[in-house]
């Protein structure tokens, strides 16, 4: 009997977010870790040195005497020195708080204010007056006003203490600081690393800011597998040139990111796009990929490997699933697949009642080991969300109520289909403004959509649409876009107002930006 060869990466039962991390500097000490783009070159880090640079910044961490638990925010992009600093935060049971350079100084200070953090450390810049403010870089931390040395209460970092806090926009515009244990996070790695998308050699290319968790499954996905994350800097992300060249000199065979980091060089290079040497997979998440711009980007690049990642902050993600090559014609909802391994996904009624039946929307529930511990600071926002397990409430095991609706396909996964939370009553009618744009995306000359909803003069809720014609578009005007939605709506849901724009606004992560949407909406009518 032949032996089985040792898998390229061991991992240990009960690791933290650092060990997981760093498990392939055991075995693979020599591979690159992290691929960075500096001056039109590639620069290599491997896991030896990650490990080197880890420990490094957390021999400096150890002089500021904090105790477990006490939080440093990490004001930085994804780079090797910035992703060291967090694994050294995790060996020390430090929570880190990621905070991209690009957020506007009052969400900082809000941010701050919120997580109270021991130490705020900035990749560039100067240091700060204000006391745990500074810098790293080189392996160094350079805090000109430290804080006060604390003594231990806590003797050993445990799987259930916090790896690590991100600030999502909460609906009241106070950010919602999610917060993940080392267990939490680690058996999402587990689930995802079981999905087998990557392996050693490989790079990442990851697309998202420290601050979202996107990019910490990036990290997870390549560090976990062995093979290396390659971070795109933010400036270069917009340029469709400079952002294929990155893909080209860090050579990277996976390119993680939100669907909207496509849309250029598949509308201004596709010739490139088509022409990339390396690439073989791309992993999508956040909100659904415009089918008019997926089925372009397969077109270009057959038999790349297309994956729909769903799932929030509050467990990094729930679900993958392999979009078909090509995507057939009739398909209208991207399948999210199923939950990954270790978790489930119920589809629930108003009632708190099982879907059993094929096509009815329900709402997401998620069972999983992979849920955040709560949000911080908020006893209230958490406890209504991780609800009581609807099917057993006696058990006294949490769900996570997503907000999320769904249904499920012949084949039994299930297709997403918007939120139960932008789910409006139109004169008295259920709306959900996902079925219109899809309507609207349905249009030969529609190239992107987004549906709002807004107060009307007269305090109800209305619907208008925001329309980006594609390249070709043949003289479409707003009037036809309207009347193409009552062709197959009722009156009711077809949007009052359709107007055709040169590009839909994106927030900071890349995601449409509905709320500036709305207010552009609100200033329209003034
Ligand atoms: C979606 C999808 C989808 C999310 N199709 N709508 C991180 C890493 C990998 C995958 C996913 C993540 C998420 N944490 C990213 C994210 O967008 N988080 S979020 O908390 O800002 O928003 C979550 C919401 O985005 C979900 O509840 C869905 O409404 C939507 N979403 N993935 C369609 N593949």
């Amino acid at each position: 009997m032949r032996a089985t060869p040792a898998p390229a990466v061991t991992h240990r039962p009960d690791e933290r977010f650092d060990e997981f991390l760093l498990a392939a500097a055991a075995t693979l000490p020599d591979q690159p870790a992290v691929v960075e783009y500096a001056d039109g070159a590639q620069r290599v880090t491997t896991f030896r040195r990650l490990r080197e640079a880890a420990e490094r910044y957390a021999a400096e961490l150890d002089r500021f005497g904090l105790r477990i638990g006490d939080r440093v925010m990490v004001v930085s992009d994804t780079s090797a020195e910035s992703v060291a600093l967090v694994l050294a935060c995790s060996s020390r049971g430090l929570p880190f708080v990621p905070v991209s350079p690009e957020t506007p100084a009052e969400r900082r200070e809000t941010i701050e204010r919120l997580a109270e953090p021991a130490l705020c450390l900035s990749a560039d810049g100067a240091p700060g007056a204000a006391v745990g403010h500074g810098r790293f870089g080189g392996g160094r931390i350079e805090v000109p006003r430290p804080p006060v040395r604390r003594k231990r209460l806590r003797r050993a970092v445990t799987p259930t203490d916090t790896a690590y806090i991100i600030f999502t926009s909460g609906t009241t515009g106070r950010p919602k600081g999610v917060v993940m244990s080392h267990r939490s996070v680690v058996a999402f790695y587990r689930g995802m690393l079981a999905e087998e998308f990557v392996s050693v050699g490989d790079r990442v290319a990851s697309t998202s800011p420290l601050q979202f968790d996107f990019s910490l499954l990036d990290i997870g996905m390549a560090l976990g597998g062995g093979a290396a994350v390659a971070p795109v800097p933010r400036a270069l992300l917009r340029w469709p040139t400079r952002f294929l060249k990155v893909l080209r000199v860090t050579r990277a065979t996976h390119v993680n990111g939100v669907p909207s980091i496509w849309r250029q060089s598949l509308r201004h290079i596709p010739g490139e796009l088509a022409d990339l040497p390396d690439l073989r997979g791309v992993l999508f998440c956040g909100e659904e990929f415009p089918l008019g711009e997926l089925r372009h980007l397969q077109r270009l690049r057959p038999g790349i490997r297309l994956i729909n990642c769903y799932g929030a902050t509050e467990s990094m993600a729930a679900s993958f699933a392999e979009v078909p090559d090509p995507l057939p014609d009739d398909v209208t909802h991207l399948s999210i697949g199923a939950g990954h391994q270790g978790t489930d996904i119920l589809l629930l009624d108003a009632e708190g009642a099982p879907v059993g039946r094929e096509g009815v929307v329900g709402e997401m529930y998620l069972r999983s080991p992979a849920l955040m511990t709560g949000y911080w600071g908020d006893a209230e926002a958490t406890d209504a969300v991780l609800v009581t397990d609807p099917l057993e409430p006696r058990s006294g095991q949490r769900v996570l109520r997503t907000g999320d609706l769904a249904y499920r396909d012949a084949a039994g996964t299930l297709r997403f289909c918007g939120r139960r939370d932008s789910q409006v009553q139109i004169r008295g009618n259920r709306v959900e403004p996902a079925e219109v744009q899809r309507r609207l995306l349905a249009h030969p000359d529609v190239g992107e959509a987004a549906v709002v909803v807004y107060e009307g003069p007269d305090g109800d809720a209305e619907l208008s649409a925001f329309v980006v014609l594609s390249d070709d578009a043949a003289g479409t005007a707003e009037s036809d876009l309207r009347a193409f939605c009552l062709r197959s709506m009722p009156a009711y849901m077809a949007p009052g107002v359709v107007r055709i724009v040169d590009s839909l606004p994106v927030n900071q992560h890349g995601k449409t930006d509905h709320r500036r949407l709305r207010d552009r909406l609100l200033t329209d009518a003034a």
